[in-house]
């Protein structure tokens, strides 16, 4: 739906990334249609006779689903769904049912089911649509009318235990080692709208093999691993779930806790598909969303990401418009290096050689170093050692009781 010119061409891209998620969602697209009108119809969303329009189209191309890229309110829903003779979806119940079908942690499916009890409650009376987790594919019908006050009443309270068990889930996550590997090295979380290329960029600099896919929404689930960005600079690396444009708001809230990470990140990674023609729509939703789980404010590095796509000349460009952004390609690995010292630069992990001093049997510590830093000279005098190290800025604090 648009209203006016000036909405036309981000409602064309809105309905193309519309049909990308549907593929995502396992659907083959058939058909288009953009309705204009100065103001929504309150029955239908679209108007009587758009209804029609859509129906014999619908009817002309075998379609068995009509989706729609605004939330319908449910009434609209059952109306459409009258009319047109097909299950009807909106943009919201697409998206949670890719949610559903990529969940693979206990969490992420936890997250997901509370959407969707969410999004379901205040739809019950009509003809209140569950999703994957009810079996079947998009849009398959949840429970009846006839039952419907004892209905809400279980759904409420499944969302009550769906919410406690989430936090037990996620105090349990916390374990020792996540806890001493965090001590150990900054933290470096990739955020960004969804197909920009963060678990490519991931892999590239950890070496792992996250999921990569020009599927929407393939990473649902945070990964995290260390990625070592020069000798003795070690970051902890956490590939993160997508964002996209009218996320739904009840998703937002359920990955809350799982975003937590990115609250709790030394540094914010924002990837962006340099090659994307509304990149600076997609900039500002990933903005808006980063807002509304509280983490506008986090340290934050632009990398403005798939430079291999570019036309001639525009690398320059964009570049000279964003100084502060990184122009890379994690498909070909161009740029990388300039990205890891502009992430240790924000890090402020520029290493510093220091002269430390330890006594011979304190190996832990010894060993410690070795770790912490590049080792430039080591030198052993009856029983203290003396430690030339590169070490990064932020350890120093550390071993100021060891500086000769
Ligand atoms: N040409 C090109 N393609 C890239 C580049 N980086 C990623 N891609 C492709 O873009 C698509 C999305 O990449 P992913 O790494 O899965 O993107 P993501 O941001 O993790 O996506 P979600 O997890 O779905 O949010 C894949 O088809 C990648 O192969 C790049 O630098 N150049
Ligand atoms: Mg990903």
């Amino acid at each position: 739906m648009s209203r006016g010119p000036k909405h036309r061409i981000a409602t064309e891209a809105s309905i193309e990334e519309l049909g990308l998620l549907a593929q995502s969602a396992g659907a083959h697209v058939t058909g288009s249609m953009i309705q204009e009108r100065p103001r929504l119809d309150p029955a239908t969303f679209i108007g009587k006779g758009k209804v029609a329009e859509v129906a014999r189209q619908a009817d002309d191309d075998d379609a068995d689903i009509v989706v729609f890229d605004d939330e319908l309110s449910p009434v609209q829903q059952r109306n459409v769904e009258k009319e047109v003779g097909r299950k009807t979806v909106d943009r919201t119940q697409l998206i949670l049912d890719i949610f559903a079908r990529r969940a693979r942690t206990r969490e992420g499916r936890l997250q997901v089911e509370l959407a969707q009890l969410d999004y379901m409650l205040p739809r019950l009376g009509g003809q209140g649509i569950l999703l994957s987790r009810l079996g079947g594919g998009i849009g398959t019908r949840g429970p009846g009318e006839t039952k419907l006050e004892t209905d809400r009443r279980r759904i409420r309270q499944r969302i009550q235990s769906v919410r406690r068990e989430i936090d037990r889930v996620r105090r349990s996550r916390h374990t020792r080692r996540e806890a001493r590997l965090r001590a150990e090295a900054p933290v470096v979380a990739l955020v960004g709208y969804t197909n920009a290329g963060k678990s490519t960029l991931f892999n590239a600099l950890t070496h792992a093999t996250a999921q990569v896919s020009d599927q929407l929404f393939m990473t649902l689930d945070p990964l995290v691993r260390r990625a070592r960005l020069a000798p003795g600079l070690d970051v902890l690396l956490v590939d993160t779930v997508g964002f996209i444009q009218k996320l739904p708001h009840s998703l937002v809230a359920a990955f809350r806790a799982t975003l937590e990470e990115v609250n709790e990140a030394d540094l914010l990674l924002h990837v962006v598909d340099a090659s994307a023609e509304d990149l600076e729509e997609r900039e500002a939703a990933v903005n808006t969303v980063l807002k509304e789980i509280g983490a506008a404010e986090r340290p934050t590095l632009t990398v403005l990401n798939k430079s291999d796509r570019l036309a001639p000349g525009r690398p320059r460009a964009l570049q000279e418009a964003r100084t502060e952004s990184v122009l890379i390609s994690a498909a070909t690995g161009d740029g990388l290096d300039r990205l890891k010292s502009g992430i240790a630069a924000c890090l402020d992990l520029a290493p510093r050689v220091v002269r430390l001093r330890f006594r011979a049997d304190d190996s832990r510590g010894i060993s410690g170093i070795y770790g912490a830093g590049r080792v430039v000279t080591h030198e052993v005098d009856g029983d203290l050692v003396t430690i030339d190290v590169e070490l990064p800025e932020r350890l120093l604090a550390r071993y100021t009781g060891h500086l000769a």
